[in-house]
């Protein structure tokens, strides 16, 4: 018989609310559970893929070990011993820092899995543990750190009366910055609020799925979100439109930002940015005459070359118009396992921004952002002998030869390296095929989870614990407990918020998470408990109300701090044309992909094959080249090519692709059936964030000939 359980989808970072049919052992079918109370049916098109990813021939079910033959079957505690080894070698010989961790995107799909690669990188003493979140929205990060934040929390979208998303689109990508769309049935959702009178700005260029929504489309110039964002602010300062109390009481620095967005002048701002200035003013009063809702950015304007000076706008704009929640409000996002905070009308206090007593890298003068080492710097930190040289990589659920800046340098460097290990349920992507073992790791509906890793969404106190809907296949272990196996047999210690995890005996995952996020509102030991039939447990009393800020508290936002005014100064003096690539790529998502997971799977394959080029109808006739046909696609860094496709919602100019199609094994000739990887376009060392090291991934000077 079969029978229908309450779980939730881990494919993508939205955790959708799921029933699950299972069936002898097999999950048969999954679909949106309509009873929960924030989901309320939803699912895309991936997560019901879940059945088969699970059970699909294309899954890794043994461990697999390189040798002279290619890969064998190989007992994942046999490998893990023989890891062990060769990583104890590398480390007697050249020092913990020889050893590199990095979380890719599955890493954040594992409840355990980010806080347990921490914890190892931890124990060992490497400074090198990598995210994904570098190469992703690490200008979020800084700002957050540089300027301050409200302890009261930000405005939400649920509030909001006006929102403005900048390079965001979260009907596809379901995901939502701070403030933005949470990706619960986001159409829906966005569609709903519009009919109840919310006013949506979107800047991108080109109309994206919310910007075909929006009041006010700007179709801004790829990387010039700094001229749009400086104009706007000129019109607020100048029309007096900001929260004069709010700005009086807890800004300072506003003379320094008012000298810089001088320099942009609605007219000016508003060539530069490549949008007619009457829709630069009217979203500039759009959005201050609004009282509730935030200005937030996607992936788009951050990787687009000037994320930290963009970032810092953004902010600029809320906290002058200060959308925070205030005293006697509900603080925004109640969150129940990320540990406790004050909620207070007070500004926090800035963060230490770099590095904690670790050595910068040796490249590019960048350092830690946060807990983590910047992305930029791995293919160096590899390929580079000498002190600190990297040369045992661990990648969690992540596919850098894909997925980081220069592939040809990325695919050098992996096969540099002494060890390589991939945890991945894809043998055959493009960075597991090329280590030297692949574990296959459980797959979500064979684990226990708990919601942490979503819960930055939540408007209520929702917390979920769910229990494993299937056994795994025998021998597969999580990605946390890979990293405890390790730590167990070099002798080293996983740090965790409440104290060390025990490493005599694998603790259960249940107390391996209690440990993980000790100081939080409810454990996950007491969700387990308190939750009926796998639903969501919602605890209304755990929804903080905002209090009083400290009378003698100094907290101020800075809007002159991290020299970002001078450096908007200095972005106004260089607009440089590049005549050689007259074209600008951006970055997109997939509709059936995420990232390169889910090339494998059937159904998302019969929708979509390559990667195609987007293009405006008329930019065809320029190239000259028709729909279908194969263009060659040149950046100061490397070239591909892509399928050509026809897009009226394109702006002129401007082509559009997604990232992490393809392999660098696979030539010109698989385009079609593969589609290529757009980081063959960017290098590292070329035009980066100076804070972060995010390279140019978005807004990338290009020239398009017919191939
Ligand atoms: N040019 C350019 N580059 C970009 C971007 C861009 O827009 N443009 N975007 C950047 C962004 S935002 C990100 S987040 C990164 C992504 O960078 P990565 O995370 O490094 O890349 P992914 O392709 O998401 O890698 C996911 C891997 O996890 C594996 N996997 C799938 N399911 C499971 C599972 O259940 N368990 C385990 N252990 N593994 C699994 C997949 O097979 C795949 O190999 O790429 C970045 N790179
Ligand atoms: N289906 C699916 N969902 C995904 C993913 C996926 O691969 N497939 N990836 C996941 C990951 S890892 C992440 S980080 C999130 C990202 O989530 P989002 O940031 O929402 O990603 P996108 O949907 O690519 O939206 C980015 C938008 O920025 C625009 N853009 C590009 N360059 C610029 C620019 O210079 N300025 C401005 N203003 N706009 C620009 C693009 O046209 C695009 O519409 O999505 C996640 N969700
Ligand atoms: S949006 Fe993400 S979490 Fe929801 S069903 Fe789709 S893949 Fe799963
Ligand atoms: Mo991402």
């Amino acid at each position: 018989m079969p029978e229908v359980r309450r779980s939730f989808c881990r494919f993508c970072h939205a955790n959708c609310a799921m029933l699950v049919t299972i069936e002898d052992g097999r999950v048969t079918k999954v679909q949106g559970d309509p009873d929960d109370p924030v989901f309320g049916g939803y699912s895309c098109i991936k997560g019901r893929q879940l059945p088969e990813a699970h059970h699909g021939p294309q899954r890794l079910t043994v461990s697999q070990k390189r040798g002279a033959e290619g890969f064998a079957d190989i007992d994942t505690m046999a490998a893990l011993d023989e890891i062990a080894a060769k990583l104890g070698a590398i480390i007697a010989g050249h020092g913990p820092h020889a050893v590199a961790v990095y979380g890719g995107t599955y890493a954040f799909q594992n409840s355990a899995g980010v806080g347990s690669a921490l914890a190892f990188a931890q124990g060992l003493g490497t400074r090198n543990i990598y995210t994904s979140v570098t190469l992703d929205q690490p200008a979020k990060v800084y700002t957050t750190m540089q300027y301050g934040s409200w302890m009261g929390g930000m405005h939400t979208f649920a509030e909001a009366d006006v929102a403005f998303f900048i390079g965001n689109n979260p009907i596809v990508s379901h995901y939502g910055p701070p403030g933005g769309l949470p990706p619960f049935s986001p159409s829906r959702r966005l569609r709903d609020a519009l009919g109840d009178g919310l006013k949506l700005i979107v800047a991108d260029p080109r109309q994206s799925d919310v910007a075909a929504l929006a009041d006010i489309h700007l179709p801004v110039r790829p990387g010039e979100d700094p001229a749009l964002l400086a104009g706007i602010v000129n019109v607020i300062l100048s029309e007096g439109l900001y929260d004069r109390a709010f700005v009086q009481r807890y800004v300072d620095g506003l003379d320094a930002l008012q000298r810089a967005v001088a320099a942009f002048p609605p007219a000016a701002a508003a060539a530069r940015a490549g949008v007619e200035e009457n829709q630069l003013v009217a979203a500039a009063r759009m959005f201050a005459n609004g009282t509730k809702g935030v200005v937030s950015t996607g992936t788009g304007p951050e990787m687009a070359g000037n994320g930290t000076l963009t970032q810092y706008l953004v902010s600029a704009l809320n906290i002058l118009c200060g959308r925070f929640c205030r005293e006697g409000e509900k603080s925004s996002i109640p969150r129940v396992f990320t540990p406790v905070t004050p909620r207070r009308a007070e500004v926090a206090p800035p963060m230490t921004p770099y590095g904690k007593g670790f050595p910068a890298s040796r490249f590019r003068g960048l350092t830690h952002l946060g807990m983590e080492m910047p992305c930029n710097v791995l293919a160096d930190e590899i390929l580079t002998p000498g002190e600190g040289q990297v040369r045992a990589l661990i990648v969690i659920g992540g596919n850098p030869l894909v997925a980081f800046p220069d592939q040809d340098k990325m695919a050098r460097a992996l096969a540099g390296l002494d060890l390589l290990v991939a945890i991945d349920v894809n043998a055959e992507s493009a960075t597991a095929k090329r280590a030297d073992y692949v574990l296959a790791p459980k797959m979500c509906l064979e684990r226990e989870d708990i919601s942490n890793l979503s819960e930055w969404w939540y408007e209520i106190p929702y917390a979920r614990y769910t229990e494993a809907m299937i056994e795994a296949p025998e021998g597969l272990i999580e990605e946390w407990e890979m990293l405890w196996e390790l730590a167990h047999r070099l002798g080293t210690g996983l740090p965790l918020a409440g104290g060390p995890c025990p490493m005599d005996e694998r603790p259960t995952k249940e107390a391996f998470l209690d440990l993980m996020v000790a100081g939080c509102a409810a454990l996950p030991s007491q969700v387990r408990a308190d939750t009926v039939d796998g639903k969501a447990v919602i605890y209304p009393e755990l929804h903080p109300i905002v209090e009083a800020g400290d009378p003698d508290a100094p907290g101020r936002f800075d809007l002159a701090a991290g020299g970002m005014p001078d450096r908007l100064i200095a972005y106004g003096a260089a607009d440089q044309p590049t005549p050689d690539f007259p074209w600008r790529m951006v970055s997109r998502r997939s509709r059936h992909r995420f990232n390169s997971t889910g090339q494998n799977l059937p159904a998302l394959r019969a929708k979509r094959t390559t990667n195609p080029a987007f293009l405006h109808p008329d930019d065809l006739a320029r190239i000259p080249c028709g729909d279908g046909d194969i263009v060659r696609i040149r950046s100061a860094a490397g070239e591909v090519v892509a399928v050509a496709r026809a897009a009226p919602n394109m702006r002129p100019g401007v082509v559009s692709m997604a990232h992490a199609f393809g392999d660098p094994g696979i030539g010109p000739e698989g385009v079609r059936e593969h589609g290529a990887s757009t980081n063959r376009l960017v290098s590292e060392s070329v035009r980066y964030d100076p804070v972060t090291g995010q390279s140019l991934q978005s807004a990338i000077p290009v020239a398009i000939t017919p191939a």
